[in-house]
């Protein structure tokens, strides 16, 4: 092989792979935490990243919902308050937790009634232009994980 042989197979081999290392997320664990009276929901999950490369959850929707929201929950001085966030990242290889207390989906203004023991359909964006769709178990107000 000479060298500009060579140089080409590296090429194509780099092209081939940068996709494969992009697409590496995962979800584990989704669930939501139902409330009464058409109060917001939380929804959570385990977003695990298989990949080599930082991917941020960018966005959230649901035909369930007239708004799904990204916030997260901050304890100032026994206050626990939210706020809303415009991403959350997954460092390569690695996990982040949306879980009561931090990091939760905020799924307001049901289009229909929602109560435990349904599904609801949920849609993640990725900052790698990846989406996942889930059905999410919806749970009463009272479970714990
Ligand atoms: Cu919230």
């Amino acid at each position: 092989m000479n060298r500009m042989q060579r140089a080409a197979l590296i090429l194509a081999s780099s092209l081939l792979a940068s996709p494969v290392f992009a697409a590496g997320i995962t979800i584990q664990k989704p669930w939501v935490r139902w409330l009464p009276a058409g109060l917001p929901a939380a929804g959570y999950a385990t977003l695990v990243n298989g990949g080599d490369t930082p991917v941020s959850l960018v966005g959230v929707s649901s035909p369930d919902y007239g708004m799904v929201m990204i916030h997260r929950s901050l304890d100032r001085g026994g206050m626990e308050r939210m706020v809303m966030v415009s991403a959350i990242p997954v460092p390569p290889h690695g996990r982040a937790a949306l879980a009561p207390g931090g990091y939760h989906l905020m799924l307001m203004q049901p289009r229909h009634a929602i109560r435990p023991g349904m599904q609801v359909s949920v849609r993640f964006e990725f900052s790698d232009g990846s989406t996942i769709d889930l059905a999410m178990p919806v749970r009463p107000a009272n479970a714990s994980d």
